[in-house]
């Protein structure tokens, strides 16, 4: 038998907007192992130890007693967009092209009441034994941990934060979640690239100094467009956290033939830290004069950024109807509500590991038959 390759996917940009909850099918996969197999759920234990003052192993049950929250959360791999940044130069990682991105209704335990159950009470930064950070490590195995489980970590100040919603997962959608996205167990970061995200959990550690993990320090990584394989250095970076501002349009693929001039433009934006979308200008002359769509998360209700009946977590969608040149560049770009806008072109934020293409979404569309 060959060697097994890790399962990534996603899907079709048109369908990725076909609902503003993404169907489970529709959702991306990205693994850096085998998916592992977790069918003994009476001898699953989650282990949360470290610096912490009481440690204790918790089962299924001792989870879903807590009190359940569901959170519509977006995740996106830092990754997203891959692809077209690898046209600039190359670059090292799986090649996405605008759907490596998900929103779904995740139901769970907060992270901050199983916290405050081993005795770290909401809102610490820092426990009497020195634990500063939250580690999340999983069941699965992968080449670049040699073998070892993926893991990530997060400020503690974050995970004991019930307003940063950070979830330990069983449902997704409202169902049990599967295997593909981490059954039995998953943590879900809000606002944070996706690879913190870790699947599968098997246990939680308090630690001093954050995740000493391959995914932590020698990858996801931002770097600017001079560092290469011959000149870096991973330690003068931290590891990335918030995803920064996103828009792509998921009407037309890029190239696309159009029969009649009138045609709608829609497609997602998305911001991190909560941070919500403030406008989408879309333009049909290549960035020379712009339009603002309209905004929604719920059809037919307007989006209101930070209002309240607005999902802080979640992606919005975007719309306009309008009529084009016969052969034409069509370009989105979000601003999210600290002011934040995407950069005009992908060479700018180029980096060798391909991560966060925020740059100006392009698409050509020709008027024909
Ligand atoms: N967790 C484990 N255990 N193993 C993994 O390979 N991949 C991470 C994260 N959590 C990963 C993981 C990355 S990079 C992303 S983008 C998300 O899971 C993808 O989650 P999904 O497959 O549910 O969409
Ligand atoms: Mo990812």
């Amino acid at each position: 038998m060959s060697e097994v390759e890790p399962f990534n996917a996603e899907p079709p940009r048109s369908a990725l907007i076909s609902s503003y909850v993404t169907p489970v099918d529709f959702f991306y996969k990205r693994n850096h192992g085998p998916i592992p197999i977790v069918d003994d759920i009476d001898r699953y234990y989650v282990s949360i130890c470290g610096l912490v003052e009481n440690p204790m192993e918790l089962s299924m049950a001792d989870i879903r007693k807590l009190p359940k929250y569901e959170v519509t959360a977006t995740l996106q791999c830092a990754g997203n967009r891959r692809t077209a940044m690898s046209k600039t130069r190359t670059v090292k990682g799986v090649g996405w092209d605008v759907s490596a991105i998900g929103n779904a209704v995740w139901g769970g335990a907060k992270l901050s009441d199983v916290l405050e159950l081993v005795g770290i009470p909401n809102l610490t930064t820092t426990t009497p034994s020195g634990g500063k950070h939250v580690e999340f490590v999983s069941v699965d195995k992968c080449k670049e941990e040699n073998g070892g489980p993926y893991k990530a970590s997060i400020p503690l100040n974050q995970a004991s934060n019930p307003e940063a919603d950070v979830l330990l997962a069983y449902e997704m959608n409202g169902e049990t979640i599967n295997r593909d996205h981490g059954y039995p167990l998953r943590v879900v970061v809000p606002g944070v690239i996706g690879a913190r995200s870790v699947k599968w959990l098997d246990s939680i550690n308090i630690i001093a100094e954050e995740c000493q993990g391959f995914f932590m320090q020698k990858d996801y990584k931002m770097f600017p467009p001079s560092v290469n394989w011959e000149n870096i250095d991973w330690s003068t970076r931290r590891p990335q956290m918030d995803f920064p501002v996103q828009c792509v349009i998921c009407s037309l693929e890029d190239v696309s033939v159009v029969k009649e001039r009138k045609i709608a433009i829609s497609g997602y934006a998305a911001s991190g830290g909560g941070r919500g979308i403030e406008r989408v200008d879309v333009s049909i002359d290549g960035g020379k004069t712009w339009v603002e769509a309209s905004r929604y998360q719920k059809s037919g209700v307007p989006y209101i950024a930070d209002d309240i009946s607005s999902d802080k977590w979640a992606w919005v969608f975007f719309k306009t109807q309008t009529e084009i040149p016969q052969n034409t560049e069509i370009v989105a770009k979000a601003v999210d509500t600290s002011a934040n806008v995407q950069p005009e072109n992908v060479e700018v934020i180029w980096n060798l590991r391909g991560i966060l293409n925020t740059s100006w979404h392009r698409v050509h569309v020709r008027v024909g038959h």
